[in-house]
């Protein structure tokens, strides 16, 4: 950066997520000041992001968190008020989209009705500050849902559950807004992406984590549900890099954002069971609580745009993303086993 140019603040609402806490380490590395919105909870929430706070007293901090909910519109202008940020990232949801079918209506508030609080906040921000706030919205893949692969910019959505409803409406959102006030919202049209720090219940952690422990004797089966579905995997580290070029641009766009492999869940088991030398197939069991009213059976992204708009192209293919799953969680169920053991020998 030259010594006139003055530090960007980014705002990041889901920072304590597994994307959040990837594009904040992202975007501290560019020198940004980074401010992220935690829901409060009564117990610590913050574990992704812990290695990167930095007392907020001191004179050399760029990393600040604020209380917050996408479904709290005066406290998102209180936090906009206050940080004055350049560019927003919103990736607080409710993302697993098996639970959006026990909680449809939660999930359309956070993930339809959460976006439009943003925007419209941020919409009367730009109006009363005259400064240009650029904002990137996180919509998925699953908003295609049974549209047949491989899938772009151009392919029409079919939604299959409440999450893929609630995240279309927000994407169309985000284009009214654009259209409708001249605001630089971008839709980044995201495929699954994964890595050690993913959610404990979405297939692939599920998977790494339940083999790392079968493989050290601390768990006996696996229970999955459909595992025919298809998915583009890559990974979450590689994908915030793609966020923050969609803001770089001179104009906002939507653009999708995958690796333009597939493989189904199956795939992946044998895989992640080859590397710890496993049989899945004596420990893997199929329960039907696992499956979805409405599945989406096949996802491939076509990233064409992305990588001729954004020079965007993926480092980690599936192989390589399911080795470093899958050494991450062997390690850690060796230092669990090892704790274990520790304590019987303690109790004895
Ligand atoms: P994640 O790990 O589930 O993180 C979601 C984040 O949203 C967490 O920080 C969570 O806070 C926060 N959040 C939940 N409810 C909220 C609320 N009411 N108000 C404010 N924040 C709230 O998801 P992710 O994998 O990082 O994904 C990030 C975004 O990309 C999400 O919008 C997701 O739907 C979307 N997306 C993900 C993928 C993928 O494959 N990972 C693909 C396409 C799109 P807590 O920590 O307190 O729960
Ligand atoms: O890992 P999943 O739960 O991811 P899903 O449903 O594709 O959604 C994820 O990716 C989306 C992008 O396309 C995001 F927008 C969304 O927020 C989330 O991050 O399931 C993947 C597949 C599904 O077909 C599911 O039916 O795996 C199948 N599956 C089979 N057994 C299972 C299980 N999924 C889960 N979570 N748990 C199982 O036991």
């Amino acid at each position: 950066m030259h010594g006139n140019e003055k530090t960007k603040k980014a705002l990041i609402s889901g920072i304590t997520g597994q994307d959040g806490s990837y594009l904040a380490e992202f975007l501290l590395a560019k020198n940004y000041e980074v401010h992220g919105i935690v829901r409060r909870a009564s117990t610590f929430n913050t574990e992704r992001i812990d290695n990167l706070y930095v007392d907020s007293h001191k004179e050399n901090a760029k990393f600040f968190l604020h209380y917050g909910d996408l479904s709290n519109s005066s406290n998102l202008r209180h936090i906009i008020d206050k940080v004055k940020p350049d560019e927003i990232y919103n990736l607080g949801a409710q993302s697993h989209v098996r639970v959006s079918f026990d909680q449809p209506e939660y999930t359309a508030d956070i993930v339809a009705t959460g976006t439009l609080r943003l925007l419209d906040t941020l919409h009367d921000y730009i109006v009363a500050s005259n400064k240009e706030v650029k904002i990137y919205q996180a919509g998925s893949s699953e908003m295609f849902g049974s549209t047949p692969p491989p899938q772009n910019e151009s392919t029409p959505f079919h939604p299959r559950s409440p999450y893929a409803v609630s995240k279309v409406a927000a994407h169309w959102y985000g284009i009214n807004y654009r259209e409708a006030y001249d605001m630089f919202v971008c839709n980044g049209i995201l495929f699954n992406h994964e890595s050690p720090r993913r959610g404990e219940t979405f297939v692939t952690k599920k998977i790494t984590r339940a083999l790392g422990r079968i493989k050290y004797g601390l768990q006996e089966n696996l229970y999955l549900g459909n595992i025919d579905a298809k998915r583009d995997w890559g990974f979450a580290g590689d994908y915030v890099e793609a966020m923050w070029l969609m803001l770089q641009q001179d104009k906002p766009d939507d653009y999708v954002v995958a690796t333009g492999e597939i493989h189904s869940v199956k795939e992946l088991l044998i895989e992640a069971a080859r590397i710890c030398e496993l049989d899945w197939e004596k420990y893997v069991k199929i329960d039907s609580r696992y499956y979805r009213p409405t599945e989406v059976d096949a996802l491939q992204g076509d990233a064409t745009k992305t990588k001729d708009a954004l020079g965007w192209t993926p480092k980690t293919d599936f192989k390589a993303l399911v080795k470093l799953m899958m050494e991450h969680d062997l390690e850690l169920a060796r230092k669990e086993a090892l704790l274990k053991e520790d304590a019987n020998e303690k109790n004895k």
